[in-house]
């Protein structure tokens, strides 16, 4: 089906030649896959046109290399990127199918843990949007992130299922496969260094087109998926050993077969260190087979190949590409060296110490016995600027990823102003005295398309009426919305669309999830990975404060607040798990409280996701970025809300400082200590009790939870968390809880005046023009990668 026809004609043509049905007897499931192949049809045209574009103008290509892609649904962005919507509603109204209904079929594609896997998606999309050539690489998981639902408050893990239904966006690339290696021997003759790997598995390709606004451009996600070279054992199988048979196949498919669920904890396991190897070895082949094709000489490689090293997973990269060029390209090890680090650049996520990743040197040297030796290499070559051998990426017998990616790379980036500073001064601080312009600031960005356009129709309506559309490619126009929101009539349309999604929110989580809530009340969103860094124990210990208060007056003027909470904790994380099972434990006894129900709520959506958040976001008023200062190193979901319309309550930590000298300090509810006072405050001895003393609510909800007000069948099973956060404390929750807690009497104040609060609301989306992913990968394009636009 040509794009040319009408959409009404492709899908129908797909409904009954690609399905096999007529639309009187088409299911929910063959509509939603008619119109995603009616949608990618076009889609396709764009990505084939871009491929040769590409090829032709013989430019610089950009490779994103990451273990995570939390890329969602697809059918929705792609309608709203080809400005299809009217038109794809009007078909299916056509045949009595509800639009939502249809999109809501897709499976949420969830092959990322949170903030690293979802800023690669948005960065794919504005990759495409800007025409910048570039691939993203990356696992086929057969399952992606667990589903969570809770049994009796606690967190239940089932396994994630997305291919078990049908998936419209991929090819599958049977012509593109790569053997990668693991184990053996490394065999030394005189110059020649060879590896002979013990055992092979082989990775296939599965493209999925990435398409950018208007359709200008696509851009390619290709991700490798596990395969026997020998599938079938036939000898096995003629001696009768029927399952033994089937094992190769089994074995290779274990590579690709789950996303690990820890977010930002490292865990040092032999399958994941072999998914990394997998993912690298096969791209790096890739980008190689078609360097070649297309240039040849290997001294180009770097005028021609930019690849980002999304955090250290992908490390292996370095060593990797000085291996295929030393080893079996004959290049000789110093300038092999050279061209590698003028490929690779790596980006760092996370400074917390338990997400650094090392591995036992035993385990590494078993798995890529080359690599190890070429990375002491690398180690003692470096060693001779770096005399001090501080930071060596071989110590303790250990192999550490962070100190190989730094010295590897080209440029290192930090994802917000403070992150990349606080690197500079802390676990980079010998490497960035050694090259001092090595680490640069990239701050994270949000696609608008799909975080305000997609899924916040009604604001993204008002926008384009007000100011145009070309708000959607440049955000920064955002601005122009400032002097309306001067006007009382068009303030009051504001208001009226977060009410009108408020209400729509109200009623899906009614419907779905049995939850009843009054759209009226102040709605406070937390929804995050759960972490105790994130502080999401802070949130509830001041609900439960706040509850006691309006118990002992409940005639005072208390502003209505329901507190929302979504996030999912690692399965063998058991604080984070028992932080959930409070969240919902204190939420049964509060929410049957007639008392305080009329001014407290408190529901956590089970299984968060990205289908989640963009029914949650839109519809939020207040946005909880409360992380203890210096531990989140961007965030994202704090620019999702702040460009949705609602303000922050939050500390001085990632990019809510730059998100609030943006939209000003007057509105940004600003609370915490700085990430300096964080470092002086944990060395006051006994800081968490002094804390709890000097705050009688404090010390009140601490009680209530520790003598098993909410659940007198079983008095101490929170001990874990009173005893913690009154002992150590390590993320300052009791420090910072008097200063919380009065930023939060001040978000109940300055809600009380409507107006007001829908202005500070309103320049919040006009002042987050900035935090535009478009604008993060410009930055990444003339910074570090020396790319260009294709438009
Ligand atoms: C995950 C695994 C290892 C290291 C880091 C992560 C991760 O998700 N980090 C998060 O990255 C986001 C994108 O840069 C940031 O916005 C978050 O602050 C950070 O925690």
């Amino acid at each position: 089906m040509t794009p040319t026809a009408s959409l009404r004609e492709s899908i129908l043509k797909h409904l009954r030649y690609s399905f096999g049905k007529d639309p009187e007897h088409a299911i929910l499931e063959d509509w939603r896959m008619a119109l995603s192949y009616a949608v990618r049809d076009r889609i396709t045209d764009a990505w084939i046109a871009a491929t040769g574009k590409t090829y032709d103008s013989g430019a610089k290509r950009v490779y994103y290399l990451s273990m995570e892609f939390l890329i969602g649904r697809l059918l929705e962005d792609g309608i709203v990127n080809l400005e299809l919507v009217d038109e794809a509603k009007a078909v299916l109204e056509e045949f009595g199918k509800d639009y939502g209904t249809v999109l809501a079929d897709e499976p949420d594609a969830a092959l990322g843990n949170g903030g690293l896997g979802r800023l690669a998606a948005c960065f794919l999309e504005s990759l495409s949007t800007l025409g910048c050539p570039a691939h993203g690489y990356g696992i086929r998981y057969e399952h992606g992130l667990f589903r969570q639902s809770f049994v009796d408050g606690r967190q239940v893990e089932q396994p994630e299922l997305w291919l078990e239904q049908r998936h419209a966006w991929e090819f599958e690339r049977p012509e593109v496969r790569y053997r990668i290696g693991f184990g053996g021997h490394v065999d030394k003759r005189g110059e020649t260094v060879r590896w002979y790997p013990g055992e092979v598995v082989e990775a296939e390709a599965f493209d999925t087109p990435v398409v950018g606004w208007k359709g200008r451009w696509a851009n390619t996600l290709r991700l490798w998926s596990g395969r026997a070279i020998h599938p079938f054992d036939l000898d096995r199988f003629n001696h009768g050993d029927f399952a033994g048979a089937a094992q190769p196949e089994a074995l290779a498919r274990t590579i690709s077969r789950v996303l690990y669920p820890d977010d930002t904890t490292e865990q040092g396991k032999e399958l994941r260190l072999k998914q990394e190897y997998f993912l690298t070895a096969a791209a790096l082949r890739d980008i190689l087979r078609r360097f070649n094709n297309q240039f040849g000489d290997l001294r180009k490689l770097p005028a021609k190949v930019a690849i980002q090293l999304n955090d250290t997973h992908p490390a292996i990269a370095g060593p990797e590409l000085v291996r295929v060029l030393h080893d079996e390209r004959g290049l000789s090890f110093e300038e092999s060296m050279e061209i590698a680090r003028g490929c690779l650049s790596y980006t760092n996520h996370t400074l917390l110490p338990e997400a650094l990743e090392t591995w036992d040197e035993a385990l590494f040297g078993r798995l890529l016995p080359r690599h190890i030796e070429l990375i002491d290499q690398i180690d003692s070559t470096h060693a001779k600027q770096n005399p001090s051998r501080l930071n060596s990426m071989r110590a303790d017998h250990q192999v550490k990823m962070g100190q190989l990616s730094f010295v590897m790379a080209h440029h290192v980036n930090g994802v917000s102003a403070l992150h990349t500073e606080l690197m500079k001064t802390t676990v980079f601080q010998e490497l960035h005295n050694l090259h001092p312009n090595r680490i640069v600031n990239e701050t994270n960005g949000v696609t608008p398309r799909r975080w305000l356009l997609a899924c916040n129709p009604r604001l993204a309506g008002l926008i384009t009426e007000s100011i145009g559309e070309d708000w959607v490619d440049d955000l920064e126009q955002l601005k122009k919305l400032e002097p309306f929101i001067d006007d009382t009539g068009w303030l009051d349309r504001y208001a009226q669309v977060k009410r009108d999604n408020k209400a729509e929110l109200s009623n899906w989580m009614a419907e779905a999830q049995g939850l009843h809530v009054d759209p009226e009340m102040l709605f406070d969103v937390q929804i995050k990975r759960l972490h105790e860094y994130k502080r999401q124990h802070l949130n509830i210990l001041e609900t439960i404060a706040h509850w006691a208060e309006i118990r002992d007056n409940p005639n005072a003027d208390w502003t209505p607040r329901l507190k929302l909470f979504g996030g999912k904790a690692a399965p063998g994380y058991f604080f984070a798990k028992d932080i959930i099972r409070l969240i919902n434990d204190a939420a049964a006894v509060i929410n049957a409280d007639p008392v305080t129900a009329p001014y407290l709520k408190i529901a956590f959506l089970p299984n968060y996701n990205v289908s989640l958040a963009e029914r949650m976001i839109p519809a939020a008023d207040l946005s909880e970025q409360i992380s203890t200062a210096g531990k989140e190193a961007s965030g994202t979901g704090n620019m999702k809300f702040a460009l949705n319309g609602a303000p922050t309550v939050g500390t001085l930590d990632g990019a809510n400082v730059e998100i609030r000298a943006h939209v000003g300090a007057e509105n940004f509810f600003l609370f915490g200590m700085t990430a300096e006072e964080v470092m002086e405050r944990r060395k006051v001895e006994g800081h968490a009790w002094k804390a709890v003393q000097a705050d009688p609510r404090l010390m009140r909800a601490l009680e209530l939870i520790r003598d098993g007000r909410f659940w007198p069948g079983e008095p101490d099973r929170y001990h874990g968390i009173t005893a913690n956060l009154e002992g150590a404390d390590y993320f300052l929750v009791c420090s910072d809880f008097t200063d919380y807690w009065r930023a939060q009497r001040e978000v109940d104040a300055a809600f009380k005046d409507t107006r007001a609060w829908a202005k500070m609301a309103a320049l919040n989306t006009a002042r987050s023009g900035w935090f535009s992913s478009d604008r993060t990968i410009r930055g990444y394009m003339n910074d570090i990668w020396g790319a260009e636009s294709l438009l």
